[in-house]
């Protein structure tokens, strides 16, 4: 079962790109499932499961990637044998952390007779917030950045050329090997894309000692 998580800060717009992306996948005839982590409050609209025939599950209480691992993974494995799905679309709330969330999701291959393959990891990148991003929560935002695979600058029908060239020398200098691609999830451009990449392509299974590595290049070496 392939998971695809679709990680950013708060108020990135993942809800947003995710109801798109899935609307989409759906179109090209996979079967999908979503979770949604939202660390309170209820998010997901039931009529909008009920309307686009998918499977739909919220965890609620903590972040999925490290408090509620054993949650997350129970799910997963619920819907693998429920439902089978190609692919399970996650939102992780906007604290998680996209290499966290991988090492919870392989976790559901002890829960039930299943393989977990991960999509590469989407970022979503505020253009409209980037410069309040690199002050206020920067090291969160870092880390979301580090472990992407491809990076989305998201709302770019509102920011401005400034904002967008900024966001991509901020997410150059941390991961040049990731991909930038632009985004606005509000008016769907790039949502064709953001498809594309989570159905055609893979990325690898959660690597312990490759994170202590990027731990130790980040925070120094004691
Ligand atoms: N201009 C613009 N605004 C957007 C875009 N995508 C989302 N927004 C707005 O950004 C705000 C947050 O969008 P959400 O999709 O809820 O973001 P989120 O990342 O799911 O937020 P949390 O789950 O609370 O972390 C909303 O007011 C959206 O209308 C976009 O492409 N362009
Ligand atoms: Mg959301």
């Amino acid at each position: 079962m392939k998971v695809s998580q679709i990680a950013g800060f708060l108020g990135s717009g993942k809800t947003t790109a995710v109801m798109k992306i899935v609307d989409e996948l759906i179109r090209r005839g996979y079967k999908l499932a979503i979770v949604v982590n939202d660390v309170g409050e209820i998010s997901v609209d039931s009529k909008y499961i009920e309307g686009h025939g998918l499977e739909a599950r919220e965890i609620s209480g903590g972040c999925i990637c490290c408090q509620i691992a054993g949650t997350f993974a129970e799910t997963l494995a619920m819907i693998h044998d429920s439902f089978d799905p190609d692919i399970v679309i996650v939102e992780p709330s906007g604290v998680a952390i996209p290499w966290g969330l991988k090492r919870a999701a392989e976790y559901s291959e002890e829960k039930t007779n299943m393989i977990i393959e991960h999509a590469p990891v989407i970022t979503l990148v505020d253009a409209l917030r980037i410069e309040m991003m690199m002050k206020a929560v920067r090291r969160l935002v870092e880390t979301q950045i580090r472990e992407a695979d491809v990076c989305f600058i998201n709302k770019v029908d509102t920011a401005s050329a400034e904002n967008i060239e900024t966001a991509k020398k901020f997410i150059n200098s941390i991961n040049p090997g990731a991909e930038i691609a632009m985004m606005s999830s509000e008016n769907g451009d790039g949502i064709d894309y953001a498809c594309d990449v989570i159905a055609g392509r893979v990325s690898g299974r959660y690597d312990e000692s490759l994170e202590k590595e990027m731990l130790k290049q980040q925070y120094g070496r004691n």
